[in-house]
C-alpha cells in the first residue's frame, strides 16, 4: 500500500522518465583505474561479472565519472562467494583506487580487505549489497529493505489469491541484500498473509544454471507449489525461462526482482504477470557521484550530510551513513515495453 500510494500521477511520470532510460552496455576494463593527473579514480566491484543488472549499473556509474572527468574500472570475480571479492579489494588499495563501489557478495568475509584499502587512503562505498555498516564508509541503496520486501509478497499474494504454498529462489546464501529482503518477507507474510505458506527457500547463486536447475527441482519436491518469489534478477530469468516450456505455465506463478530486458517475453508469453525493480543505471549513477563527494571531502558519511548527483539531483546521506534512491517499481504487460534496461 505504502508503495502503490507514493506513486502519484507526477511521480509516476518522472520515474517512468527516469527508468526508462537505455543503458549503453557493461565495461569490464579488467584493471582498476589508477590515481594520476589528479582525476578521482572509481573502481566498481560487483557481486560477479556477466549479470545484465550490474552491467547495467555500472554503466551508471561509469556514465557519472565520465561526467565528472574521472577514471572509471570494473573488475570482479565470476562467481558470487563470500570472500571472492577480497584480491580485488587488495589490488584496487593497492594501485591507490580513490574510492571502491561495491556491491556485497557476504557482509562481513570483505571486511578485512576494506579495512586495509581505506588504511591506505580508499573510499568504500557499498551499493546494492551491504556489508556491515561499521566496515564501509556509505551505502546506496536502492530502495528501502521494507519496500522491496513488501511489493514482492504484494504481488505474488495478488497472483495466487493469497493462499497456498509459495518457495523462494534466491541468489547467493550469503548475500546481505537479499537475505535482509527474505527475513521482511517471512515477517509481512505472517503479519499480513495468514494462508500464504513458505515451504522452502533455495539458493540459486546469481547463476543462470543453477537457478534453473533449482527451479526444477523446487517443483518437482512441492507439488502443490502455488507460486514463487525470485528476489534477484538472475533467480527470476531462469526461472521464468524453465516454467515458460513446462507443464507449470501460467499456473505456479512467478514474481520478485527482475530486469524488464530478461522478463519481456516471459510477460508477453504469460509465464510472468508481474515483478518489480528499481534503475539499476541510477543506482550506480548515484554510488559513483556519492564516491566522488567523499573522495573530495564534501561529505564524510554524516547524517544529513547532502552532495550532487548530476541529473539525479541533491541527496542527503541518512542514518548509518546511508543514501536512498528511491521506491521500486513494478513492471507488468502494460508498461514494460517503455524500459530498456
Ligand atoms: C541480482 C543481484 C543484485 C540484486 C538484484 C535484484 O542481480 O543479486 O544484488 O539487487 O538481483
Amino acid at each position: 500500500m505504502k508503495f502503490q500510494n507514493r506513486l502519484s500521477a507526477l511521480a509516476a511520470v518522472a520515474l517512468v522518465a527516469s527508468l526508462g532510460l537505455t543503458a549503453c552496455g557493461g565495461n569490464s576494463d579488467g584493471a582498476s583505474g589508477s590515481s594520476g593527473g589528479g582525476k578521482t579514480t572509481v573502481t566498481f566491484l560487483p557481486k560477479n561479472l556477466g549479470n545484465p543488472y550490474f552491467d547495467t549499473s555500472d554503466a551508471g556509474g561509469k556514465a557519472a565519472v565520465d561526467e565528472f572527468g574521472g577514471t572509471y574500472a570494473e573488475v570482479g570475480p565470476d562467481t558470487a562467494t563470500p570472500d571472492a571479492q577480497v584480491p580485488f579489494i587488495n589490488t584496487a588499495a593497492q594501485q591507490g583506487v580513490d574510492a571502491l563501489v561495491i556491491s556485497a557478495d557476504d557482509p562481513k568475509a570483505i571486511c578485512n580487505a576494506i579495512g586495509t584499502a581505506q588504511s591506505a587512503g580508499t573510499k568504500i562505498v557499498t551499493f546494492d549489497s551491504d556489508t556491515s555498516p561499521d566496515c564501509r564508509d556509505l551505502f546506496i541503496n536502492q530502495a528501502t529493505a521494507e519496500g522491496i520486501a513488501k511489493v514482492q509478497v504484494d504481488e505474488i499474494a495478488k497472483q495466487i489469491g493469497d493462499s497456498g504454498e509459495i518457495a523462494i529462489l534466491s541468489a547467493a546464501a550469503n548475500a546481505t541484500n537479499q537475505n535482509a529482503w527474505i527475513e521482511l518477507m517471512k515477517k509481512d507474510l505472517a503479519a499480513d498473509h495468514p494462508n500464504i505458506k513458505l515451504v522452502d527457500t533455495v539458493y540459486g547463486n546469481d547463476d543462470d544454471q543453477t537457478s534453473f536447475d533449482k527451479t526444477a527441482a523446487l517443483l518437482q519436491a512441492h507439488p502443490d507449489l502455488k507460486g514463487i518469489i525470485s528476489p534477484t534478477t538472475v533467480g527470476i530469468a531462469a526461472a521464468a525461462r524453465y516454467l515458460s516450456t513446462s507443464e507449470y505455465k501460467g499456473k505456479v506463478a512467478l514474481t520478485g526482482l527482475g530486469t524488464p530486458n530478461q522478463m519481456r517475453e516471459y510477460v508477453k508469453d504469460g509465464t510472468v504477470t508481474s515483478f518489480a525493480l528499481w534503475n539499476p543505471e541510477d543506482l550506480g549513477y548515484l554510488a559513483a557521484y556519492a564516491a566522488k563527494a567523499l573522495v573530495d571531502g564534501t561529505i564524510t558519511g554524516k547524517e544529513g550530510d547532502k552532495f550532487d548527483a548530476g541529473k539525479l539531483g541533491s541527496f542527503t546521506v541518512g542514518a548509518d551513513a546511508t543514501v536512498l534512491l528511491g521506491d521500486p517499481y513494478v513492471f507488468d504487460k502494460s508498461n514494460i515495453d517503455k524500459f530498456k534496461f
